[in-house]
């Protein structure tokens, strides 16, 4: 068995779920923060057996899409001299970021 964590931008995350949950896939949504942009966005746990991770990425792959951001100043962290990260800058957030982990164990109490 593996669980899937896709980190997803906000604006996708409810069309992916409407997705899983109708191929009968079960999942948990988190509310999360990214560490460069600190804009909210939604990181999926999805367990699944070896053999449904492919359809899950393909779900994942037609659902989430890039889309650019302009990322917020960056500060000097210790003072004058320090670089500054030139602004406005842009990035490509996404489709989605995805990390397969092997479960050791699947327990339901
Ligand atoms: P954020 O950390 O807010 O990053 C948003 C976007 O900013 C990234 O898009 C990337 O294009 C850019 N970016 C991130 N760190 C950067 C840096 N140090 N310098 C320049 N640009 C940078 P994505 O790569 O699509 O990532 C979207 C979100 O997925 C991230 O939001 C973060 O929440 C998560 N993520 C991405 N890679 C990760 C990783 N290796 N581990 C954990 N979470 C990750």
């Amino acid at each position: 068995m593996k669980l899937i964590f896709a980190v997803v931008q906000d604006k996708d995350a409810g069309r992916l779920i409407d997705q899983l949950v109708q191929r009968n896939y079960s999942a948990t949504k988190l509310a999360s923060t990214g560490g460069f942009l600190r804009e909210g966005n939604t990181t999926l746990l999805i367990g699944v057996e070896d053999e449904d991770v492919e359809e899950v990425l393909n779900i994942i792959r037609d659902t989430c899409h890039s889309r650019k951001q302009v990322a917020p100043p960056v500060s000097p962290v210790s003072g004058p001299g320090d670089a500054y990260v030139s602004y406005p800058l842009e990035v490509v957030v996404g489709g989605a970021t995805v990390f397969v982990l092997t479960v050791e164990g699947y327990i339901k109490i």
